[in-house]
């Protein structure tokens, strides 16, 4: 159990940190050495009582989940992340493609299942383009016309468009003719330039991820952003990520929510560094929260940091942990994550959610009420 905040801010003898209570109790924004302060010197319980202050101003007890699927149509990819445990070339072993029709079987397969949205990422494969992919989502609205298509990284959208010879607005503006709803958060990894280079040097840079993002708000496209934490970066880098995304916030309003993923060891290149603690899972959801004061939702994606962070996550800034997502997610899977092969019913979000008393909310895409479990 948190303490209040007004406890706290009595109780902190350090100046600054009890500056930062006072800021965070009066509603407003903290800067980015405040941000960075929080990391190094607060402990956690400070955190969590910052953090669970706005948290319930925001949303109360109400923690959110959607039933959605996911579909990875490849692994194949023209790039080679440090970091990334399921990327394959061409005809190496491991390597899978589905056929339209194996993915439109997927979709089949949910049609009676009352799922809302359809998750759809994968690798950046060299010979597929905007107009395979549009087809694709064309198809996957006769099968389930209502279904909310959240589709495709910045990264892989930077490739089908230049692939297209379209502008980024020509580019997202045809996707949005074709039945794409909206754009999940990945490929963001870390904005630092350094950092993303040692990381990741070939994929999109920060700045084109940046601007896709924005493109796409303008043109009435809604997003989610990411960081990938617990790698090489510092403190720093983090805080400088979040303020990248809580400026292009300002311009646009246009990010639905803030998914920090966990690097995951196993099977890729950066496997010496190892993997964060979940303290530090915990501090990081905090600090995100109190940061991104314009963001509305921090989401937690529970098959990467399993079930009983992810309850925990709920005291610590986390208003939504995802949805039902049955299916078998291999980027985390290859990587490590905790659950392998992650299914939830939305039965046991509802009762995983209510076992730390908060109100499971399941709700579409873009946040509207689907249904209350008082
Ligand atoms: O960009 C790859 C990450 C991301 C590892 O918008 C890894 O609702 C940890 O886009 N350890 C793609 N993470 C996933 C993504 C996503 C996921 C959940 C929700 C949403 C959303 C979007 O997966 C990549 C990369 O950052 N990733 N390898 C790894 N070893
Ligand atoms: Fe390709 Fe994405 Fe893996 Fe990078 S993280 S190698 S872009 S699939």
């Amino acid at each position: 159990m948190n303490s209040d905040i007004k406890t706290i801010i009595d109780n902190t003898k350090n100046t600054d940190l009890k500056n930062i209570a006072i800021k965070v109790q009066n509603n407003e924004r903290i800067t980015e050495n405040e941000g960075i302060l929080l990391f190094e010197k607060a402990d956690l319980g400070f955190l969590g009582a910052l953090a669970n202050f706005i948290r319930v101003k925001k949303h109360g007890d109400k923690t959110f989940f959607n039933r959605n699927f996911h579909i990875e149509p490849t692994n194949i990819c023209i790039y080679n992340c440090k970091f990334c445990s399921y990327v394959r070339k061409i005809g190496q072993e491991g390597a899978w493609e589905y056929n339209l029709e194996q993915i439109l079987d997927i979709v089949r397969s949910y049609k009676d299942k009352s799922v809302t949205e359809v998750h759809i990422v994968g690798g950046v494969h060299p010979h597929r383009d905007l107009h395979y992919y549009g087809n694709m989502i064309q198809e996957i609205k006769k099968i389930i016309p209502e279904i909310h298509v959240k589709a495709f990284t910045a990264v892989e959208l930077d490739f089908m468009i230049k692939k297209a010879r379209l502008s980024i607005k020509e580019g997202l503006i045809k996707l949005k003719e074709y039945g794409l709803d909206s754009i999940p958060g990945g490929g963001a990894e870390i904005f630092n330039e350094k950092i993303r280079a040692e990381v990741c040097d070939e994929k999109s840079s920060s700045e084109l991820w940046l601007n896709i993002h924005k493109t796409a708000h303008e043109v009435g496209i809604p997003s989610n952003a990411t960081i990938l934490y617990g790698h090489i970066e510092t403190y720093t880098d983090r805080i400088d990520h979040m303020k990248r995304l809580r400026d292009l916030q300002d311009e646009t309003g246009g990010f639905n929510t803030y998914i920090p993923l966990k690097f995951r060891k196993e099977n890729n290149r950066l496997s010496y560094i190892g993997e964060v603690n979940t303290i530090e899972d915990l501090k990081n959801y905090a600090v995100s929260r109190i940061f991104l004061d314009n963001f509305d939702h921090i989401k937690a994606y529970w098959p990467m940091i399993g079930k009983a962070t992810a309850q925990l996550s709920l005291s610590y800034g986390v208003d939504d942990i995802d949805g039902t997502i049955d299916d078998s997610t291999k980027i985390y899977s290859m990587a490590g994550a905790e659950d392998t092969s992650p299914t939830m019913s939305s039965d046991e979000l509802v009762a995983l959610i209510k076992e730390v008393k908060r109100i499971p909310v399941e709700r579409d895409t873009v946040y509207n009420v689907v249904k209350e479990y008082n």
